[in-house]
């Protein structure tokens, strides 16, 4: 990748954990979160990645609802790019991983399990598996969210071992209490063992988000942001998802970088052909 490149900006807008109490407009019902994704696709994100929520907040794989939420999106904000996690802490694998016959443009493929804070988040090996080659035979792109350096390790295995097409899309998620710190050099580090011609995406949780972003950006990474990744927009201030976003189509714009258009995301990211996208067979 190249600073010369249209950055690709992601909208991250609910993740599988915070709730209303720790953030009163986190998008739950399929009208927030459409409502949420057009407002930060009007401000520059060319992706929306989402966890899917049942009526009571909490995390749901039921397809009903998954379908819901997408036909809400793309009625809201139509062109934009829709990324939808398998990731979460609570469904089984299974039921996760199944969430991918619904057949999304994109979808999130976690390598590894680790610690997440104080929980669990499980990608047993032979299941990950399972689901890359069924990602793969469908043609949904994997969003590989790699923690910590090992994960680059297996990733790459997983290119050996035929399950994964390169271009890679990799996010470097970093500031996970079980993964790599939230720091320059891990960035540059990771970034450094990427092979050549991947794509990457900086994914910076919590406190430091802003900085090690707009690091990205300056390093001609894409990048992410949005209530899964921060709630807050600086200290004390809370945040929301088109803040999010136009603060950082504010930080490409001041480092003279193009932000994305859903077109040249699906081009760079080498988007596998759009032949059934969710809720549009
Ligand atoms: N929030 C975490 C449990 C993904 O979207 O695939 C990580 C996760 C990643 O769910
Ligand atoms: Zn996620």
């Amino acid at each position: 990748m190249a600073f010369t490149d249209p950055c690709v900006i992601t909208c991250a807008i609910n993740g599988p954990i915070a709730t209303k109490k720790d953030h009163p407009g986190l998008p739950t019902e399929p009208e927030e979160v459409a409502a949420v994704a057009a407002a930060a696709h009007k401000e520059g994100a060319a992706v929306i990645h989402t966890h899917v929520r049942d009526k009571e907040g909490k995390p749901t794989v039921d397809k009903g609802r998954v379908k819901a939420y997408f036909e809400a999106i793309h009625e809201a904000a139509p062109g934009c790019l829709l990324q939808l996690s398998t990731g979460g802490i609570e469904p089984t694998y299974a039921d996760r991983a199944a969430q991918v016959e619904l057949l999304p443009r994109m979808a999130s493929l976690n390598p590894a399990t680790m610690t997440f804070g104080m929980a669990e988040f499980r990608n047993p090996p032979k299941e990950m598996r399972v689901l890359a080659a069924r990602m793969k035979e469908l043609g949904v792109k994997p969003e590989l969210e790699i923690y910590d350096y090992g994960h680059i390790d297996l990733m790459m295995q997983l290119v050996k071992e035929g399950l994964l097409e390169e271009p890679l899309s990799c996010s470097l998620v970093l500031g996970v209490m079980g993964g790599a710190a939230a720091t320059p050099a891990n960035l540059v580090a990771m970034v450094n063992l990427l092979p050549p011609g991947a794509n990457w995406q900086i994914i910076a949780i919590g406190r430091f988000n802003l900085q090690l972003t707009t690091m990205g950006i300056a390093m001609g990474g894409n990048a992410r942001t949005g209530l899964e990744d921060t709630l807050l927009l600086r200290k004390g201030v809370l945040g929301d998802n088109a803040a999010l976003t136009k603060r950082l189509v504010g930080i490409c714009k001041a480092m003279e970088r193009e932000v994305a258009t859903p077109a040249q995301a699906a081009a760079s990211l080498k988007l596998p052909e759009l032949r059934r996208d969710l809720a549009r067979p």
